[in-house]
């Protein structure tokens, strides 16, 4: 691949030497190669971000099935740090203490696609960022005033593959989450897969957000067809109040989907009333499902609609002033924009073509404004500030931008490879930016430093300030990142250190002196302090089978002076940030001395601050190791 590439280069460079010998000074459309060195120090100087500065926005990237989220400068495209939120991460000691085991359970991945920042009146407030898992079916909510990982909800009940999320209405009142995969419900159930078209059920749903704390718990959910919900958004201004999924395999289809699910012209995006939604709810028109409140569409009429899209949808984007709805199919070359005021009228006249389990569906000449022939297989869209809209071609390999309203296709840029989603700079705001959009490709096909099969995953940046979109630079980053979002950067105001009065653990200590071991039976207290360069206590006296706690403080009131604890060989390892404490908590069931020492680079004695924990109730020292002997991970010592 990458040797035909660069051929195919050579043929152009040298294509466009010839050229350029030839018609100096008349110009023509070939780029000669000044020119297109010119191109590459303007796009150098245009994402270039001198040491010392910093970006103007943050882009928060799903990692997909790392479970975590990356964060990166735009538009430097720098990585900045990982966030992990649904699985362990060493670096930060993430998924080794009390709390964030706890909030990680039982499960040690998740599935990361859709990050969500917090809004209000339909702007980016900078406080929270969401993010799904696709495979867990969970949410997690990330503090934006420290960047870690605050609540994990979930699995949520009833929805299974939450792939259709997360999505913020516009003052954060939901986060919207739906089931990709149909199941009998409730979860536990199991029906034949030959019943699927009447016993599998999908489900949508907000889930209601805490306007103080961002503290989530299941708002609303709906008994849905069992097609695939994939992708949504939230209505704004014209639309606020509801919400859009797009789902394909309206056919009900099992099996080998590909073919199956792709019979039909026709696949839907529903429309949910969420306010309806919500007053079905206090109005108890509910039943109990899993210990939800599930709303059943045919006994609350007006709560959901299918509006018909073409076959085989997957992203739906609601334009900034929420008059249109942007719905593709991912097997055309249209795009379709759907008028939400028609919408609202042929819901008036009962303007329907059918129903689908009791759900209305929407005749499509009825509420489609344009038909937009961006080429082939659009994804997902994206704004900007000058009414234009930006969709990702997937099969093409490119992006189209096209006119809200006259919806002519005025541009086109080509994208290496295959690209998924798209990012513009506050895009799913009301009042987007504009000036950077971000390509998120599926594939990176060798255009980097040789790395072996597992190629990383390419991000392209592209200036859409000007008439034409200019390509500015390329990124890489782990996998695997679907949907990212980006914020000016001055939204965003985080804490450097953890201030000893906002420290509200009864246990953290202050001072070296309170520095303590306490014993309650079998339960071993230990009240640590990690200060450059020690730990105090560094001797952590214990018997077989004690049930040990540590509390460790970091005491330092100093920006990046990091502590962490690795323990040797218990598995153990816990970062402190400074002001912080963190719980440990294990059983001493392996018997020995057990070194344990900070894992982050803190001073110039960094590998001085160590200490040992004596497990006793082991064997006692019994002479010398035997010499020769072979190391068999069993103890072997020499009897007198
Ligand atoms: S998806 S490439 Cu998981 Cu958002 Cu569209
Ligand atoms: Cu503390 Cu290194």
């Amino acid at each position: 691949m990458k040797t035909k590439m660069r051929r195919f280069t050579w043929v152009i460079v040298g294509a466009g030497c010839i050229l350029a010998l030839l018609l100096i000074p008349v110009s023509c459309g070939t780029k000669t190669r000044v020119q297109q060195r010119t191109g590459a120090a303007e796009a150098a100087v245009a994402s270039y971000v001198a040491p010392g500065d910093v970006d103007q926005y943050y882009l928060f990237y799903s990692g997909g099935h790392s479970g975590q989220i990356y964060v990166g400068g735009v538009p430097s495209m720098r990585h900045i740090c990982t966030i992990p939120v649904f699985a362990p991460y060493p670096a930060t000691g993430y998924g080794f203490d009390k709390e964030t085991k706890e909030m990680l359970g039982a499960y040690t991945w998740g599935d990361a696609h859709h990050p969500a920042l917090s809004e209000t009146k339909g702007d980016y407030d900078g406080r929270w960022l969401f993010i799904n898992d696709n495979a867990n079916n969970r949410i997690a909510r990330i503090e934006l005033k420290d960047f870690k990982t605050r609540q994990i909800l979930g699995p949520i009940p009833n929805v299974s593959g939450n792939h259709g999320s997360t999505f913020v209405t516009p003052n954060t009142e939901y986060i919207l989450a739906a089931s990709r995969f149909s199941i009998p419900l409730p979860k536990g159930t199991v029906a034949p897969l030959e019943n699927y078209a009447s016993q599998y059920k999908g489900v949508v749903a907000g889930i209601a957000v805490d306007p103080n704390t961002g503290q989530m718990a299941v708002g609303w959910e709906i008994l849905m067809p069992p097609f695939d919900y994939d992708l949504g958004d939230a209505g704004k201004m014209a639309s606020e109040g509801w919400a859009f999924w797009t789902c394909y395999n309206a056919e009900r289809a099992t099996g080998k989907l590909e073919v199956t699910a792709t019979q039909k012209d026709r696949d839907y995006i529903a429309a949910v009333d969420w306010k309806a939604a919500e007053k079905a709810v206090k109005d108890g028109k509910t039943k109990m499902i899993d210990g939800v409140k599930v709303i059943d569409p045919k006994d609350v009429p007006g709560v959901v609609y299918f509006l018909p899209c073409s076959k085989s949808p997957h992203g739906v984007d609601v334009s900034p002033d929420g008059k249109y709805i942007i719905g593709s199919g991912k097997l055309q070359s249209i795009t379709t924009a759907f008028n939400f005021e028609k919408m609202k009228t042929a819901i008036a006249k009962k303007d329907f073509t059918g129903q689908e389990d009791g759900i209305p569906v929407l005749k499509y000449e009825s509420i489609k404004d344009a038909e937009i022939n961006v080429g082939l297989g659009p994804l997902h869209t994206q704004f900007d500030d000058q009414g234009f809209a930006y969709t990702s071609l997937f099969v093409e390999s490119a992006v189209a931008k096209w006119k809200l309203g006259t919806w002519e296709v005025v541009d086109k840029i080509p994208i290496t490879y295959n690209i998924g989603h798209l990012t513009a700079a506050e895009g799913d705001t009301v009042t987007p930016d504009g000036k950077y959009l971000v390509a998120l490709n599926k594939l990176s096909h060798g255009r980097h430093l040789t790395v072996g099969p597992s190629q990383p995953e390419c991000s392209q940046l592209i200036d859409v300030s000007g008439e034409k979109m200019k390509m500015l630079y390329e990124a890489y980053t782990e996998p695997e990142p679907h949907y990212a979002q980006i914020i000016k950067a001055d939204k965003i105001k985080a804490v450097e250190v953890y201030q000893k009065a906002d420290n509200k653990n009864p246990n953290a200590i202050w001072d070296v002196k309170d520095a303590r071991v306490e014993r309650k039976g079998n339960n071993v207290n230990v009240f640590m302090a990690a200060v450059r360069s020690s730990f105090e206590p560094n001797k952590i006296d214990v018997k077989q089978g004690d049930r040990v706690t540590i509390y460790l403080t970091n005491i330092e009131q100093t920006t990046d002076e990091l502590h962490g604890l690795g323990l040797s060989e218990y598995n153990i390892n816990i970062v402190v940030d400074p002001g912080e404490t963190k719980i440990i908590e294990f059983v001493a069931n392996k018997p020995g001395v057990f070194p344990f020492y900070c894992t982050n680079f803190c001073s110039a004695l960094h590998q001085e601050m160590q200490g040992y924990l004596l497990v006793g109730g082991g064997k006692p020292p019994q002479g010398q190791i035997t010499k020769g002997s072979q190391p068999s991970g069993e103890r072997q010592v020499a009897l007198k």
